[in-house]
Order: C-alpha cells, then sequence, then structure tokens
C-alpha cells in the first residue's frame, strides 16, 4: 500500500477525536507455543491497515491535547544478538517510509513517554481498539493495556475504536482491489494446477498441496485452510481434514484462497473427480449456478445481504422441489444452511459488516450458495468475489472456470 493511502486512513479515523486523549494501538503479541517456539505472528489487521507495519510488538501512538498533536510508533529496541539469530527486525527508516509516521522510538520507552505525557498534559481519554467476541478468549494487547490503565489510571476514561476501524474497512479503494485481484489470480493458477494432477485416487491433500505449492511459488500466503472435499464430506461445510482418495464418479469440493500482502481471496468451486458430471450431479450444479447468477445480478447498492439470501432461497424452493432433492419447499434448510455473502478484504470474513448492513459502491463480498444432500453424496459450493459498483457489480473472479462445460472441457485436456 502507499504510504499517502496509509496516512489518509489514519487523519480519516483521528480526525473526529477529542482534545485531551491519546489513542494506543497495538501489532500484537507472539504466543508461545512449546519450549522455545511460538505460533506463527498474525499482525493485528486493523494495525497493519493503519501503519503498513506487520512486525510483532510494535505500538502506535497518538497524543491530542491543547499543546501537541504527534503520532509515534514504537518499534523493536536494537537487539546484535537477536539479529544474528533471526535477522533484522523493523528499522526505524523502514518504519517511517511505511508507514509516514515520522517520530519513532524504541518500545523500551513506550512506558515512560506515555506516563510522561500524561503527567504534563490534560488528558482524560485513552482510545484503544479491542476485538473480542467471547468471554473465554485470552486478553488481547488493548484489553491487558487497559487493565493495566484502570489500575493506575482508573480516572481515565477508555474508548474502543474497534467498530469504527471496522467500517472504514469495509469499503475498499482502488488499490486495496489490486491486490484482491492479484489474490485471486495466483487462486486461480492454484485451480488450474489442481485440475492438471486431479484423477481418480488422488488424495484431497495432495490437492490441497498442489494448491498451496502454487501460492508458494507467486509467494502468496493463504487466507484460510484449503477444503478439499470429496464426497458425503462436501457437505461438511469447514472440512479441512482432507485425507481421503479421490473416487471415481464423485465430487470434489474446493473452497479455498491465496492471500496477498494479507488481501484475501476466497472461491469455491466443485469439480467431477472424472472429468465428467452424471446427470444428477449436473443437475444439482446447475441450480446452484442459477442461484449463484440471480444473486450477483441482484447486487448494487443498497441492496443487504439478507435479501441476497433470500433469493437463494426462493432459486432453491422452486428448483430443488422440481428436481426431486427435496419433497417440499419447508425443506430447503436441509440442503442449504449457511448464508449466501460474507465481506472479503484482509480478513476472510472481513469486519464491518454488521448484521442488516446495507451494500455501498466499493464492498467487496463473497456470493457462495451451496447445495448438500447427504443421502446422494451430493456437496457443491460455488464461490465468486463481487465488487459492488455504484450501478451493480463486477465479478472479480470471472476468470475462474466454473460452467459445466468450460470445466468438463478443460478437464479433457
Ligand atoms: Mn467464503
Amino acid at each position: 500500500m502507499k504510504r499517502e493511502t496509509i496516512i489518509k486512513r489514519r487523519n480519516e479515523l483521528l480526525k473526529e477525536n477529542k482534545k485531551g486523549s491519546i489513542t494506543v494501538l497495538f501489532s500484537g503479541d507472539l504466543v508461545k507455543r512449546s519450549a522455545d517456539s511460538t505460533y506463527p505472528f498474525v499482525v493485528n489487521r486493523n494495525f497493519y491497515y493503519l501503519t503498513n507495519c506487520e512486525e510483532d510488538s510494535l505500538i502506535y501512538v497518538y497524543i491530542n491535547t491543547e499543546n501537541v498533536s504527534k503520532e509515534i510508533l514504537f518499534i523493536k529496541d536494537y537487539n546484535p544478538l537477536e539479529e544474528k539469530w533471526v535477522g533484522k527486525s523493523l528499522t526505524k527508516d523502514e518504519a517511517i517510509h511505511k508507514s509516514g509516521i515520522f517520530i519513532v522510538q524504541p518500545l523500551s520507552q513506550f512506558e515512560s513517554i506515555f506516563t510522561r505525557t500524561l503527567a504534563r498534559n490534560d488528558v482524560d481519554t485513552i482510545y484503544v481498539d479491542s476485538e473480542r467476541d467471547s468471554f473465554k478468549q485470552r486478553l488481547n494487547e488493548a484489553e491487558k493495556f487497559t487493565k493495566k490503565l484502570s489500575d493506575s489510571y482508573p480516572h481515565l476514561k477508555v474508548i474502543n475504536i474497534n467498530q469504527k476501524i471496522n467500517l472504514m474497512r469495509t469499503v475498499k479503494s482502488d488499490e486495496e482491489i489490486e491486490e484482491m485481484k492479484n489474490a485471486i489470480e495466483v487462486t486461480r493458477e492454484g485451480i488450474e494446477f489442481i485440475l492438471k494432477n486431479i484423477k481418480p485416487g488422488r488424495y484431497e491433500y495432495q490437492s490441497a498441496a498442489d494448491f498451496e505449492y502454487q501460492c508458494a511459488l507467486n509467494n502468496a500466503k493463504l487466507a484460510f485452510d484449503t477444503i478439499v472435499a470429496s464426497g458425503k464430506d462436501a457437505t461438511i461445510l469447514h472440512y479441512v481434514t482432507n485425507q481421503k482418495p479421490l473416487v471415481e464418479n464423485d465430487l470434489v469440493l474446493f473452497d479455498l484462497g491465496a492471500s496477498v500482502n494479507h488481501y484475501c481471496a476466497d472461491i469455491s468451486r466443485t469439480f467431477p473427480v472424472s472429468g465428467k458430471f452424471t446427470d444428477r450431479q449436473k443437475t444439482f450444479y446447475t441450480i446452484v449456478l442459477k442461484a449463484q447468477e440471480e444473486v450477483i445480478k441482484a447486487i448494487k447498492p443498497g441492496v443487504t445481504l439478507i435479501q441476497l439470501n433470500e433469493i437463494v432461497r426462493s432459486v432453491y424452493k422452486d428448483e430443488c422441489v422440481k428436481a426431486n432433492i427435496i419433497e417440499s419447499e419447508d425443506q430447503v434448510d436441509q440442503v442449504y444452511y449457511h448464508s449466501v455473502s460474507h465481506s472479503l478484504g484482509l480478513d476472510t470474513h472481513d469486519v464491518g459488516l454488521v448484521e442488516g448492513a446495507v451494500l455501498r459502491p466499493g464492498m467487496v463480498v463473497t456470493v457462495e450458495p451451496g447445495l448438500y444432500s447427504e443421502k446422494e453424496s451430493i456437496g457443491i459450493r460455488i464461490e465468486d468475489d463481487i465488487l459492488v459498483t455504484e450501478d451493480g457489480s463486477i465479478n472479480l473472479s470471472s476468470s475462474i472456470l466454473k460452467s459445466v462445460e468450460e470445466i468438463e472441457t478443460y478437464m479433457r485436456l
């Protein structure tokens, strides 16, 4: 991302901050796994969105008082021994270059600078960014900091700006769309590589490996754990066990995505293992495709995700009864039990689209109807990534093969 973009985002976020406040944001800490190893570090997406920096342990501070208005980025202290073991951490020059924050201090100075600022200025409000969805989750950095604050500075008011940042993230800039297109392009290559190698007897994990190899070759990461679900397991929405050999005449469902600079693709495709759909599979597939096309057609500003989901259900109510997949309309929940869209961006299930949210230009959403019959061992999901425009939408993943004919032709070659 361009530095100017990042600066603009921070200005947008901070412009309404009150005088007498300090904003403190954390990139996140390493979490111990076992012995001297840690879990792979995942940067707090909001922090990355606002600073362009993706290292652990960083802290961003914005001091906004009557006399002072300044940003400080705290980076790891210079540590020559650690440099010998794991290499350089983010340097001051790199930090300035990436973030456009011109005051960069070592982390060891954070506490003294923070407390001195409190002592010498009239500050009554601290803004933090904290995300939580259950009591059980371990405390995040913002929460640990808030706890510490309330012990030592109980008079300070703490305000959570998480939802405000999330809302900003729902509308993507052209630059962000480009990143997502790159992620989708890598995903397309991965899917085509899967199809080059697919055949009965190949294991689900081998197809996953085909995809992940292409991601690695392109220096892309995985947006989420690759789902390769054949036969009856395709009716399990998040099957990531990937242990079975593919069986002739079965379908195999792929739900996968690359991520480039943390921007995610999220694509599902369902293919016949032998390269040709049976008539029954084709019937199912055509219904899902029809539902998907109708949803995509309906996407434009002002429409809600709930309305989109209703389109799928109404297509299914007609078509699934006609095709004898269910006996009556009210059984549609037995063959379709998720919703059709979610927001996509720095997170696969991107933040900010609150319940009942209305589509706006610049949002990117998935369209992923599924149809699942355990009885018939058929599970199908078709998922594309759609950009909402002023007057409709653009399918960002339209280059990934999808129609029955395209798939059968490609697999025959
Ligand atoms: Mn999805």
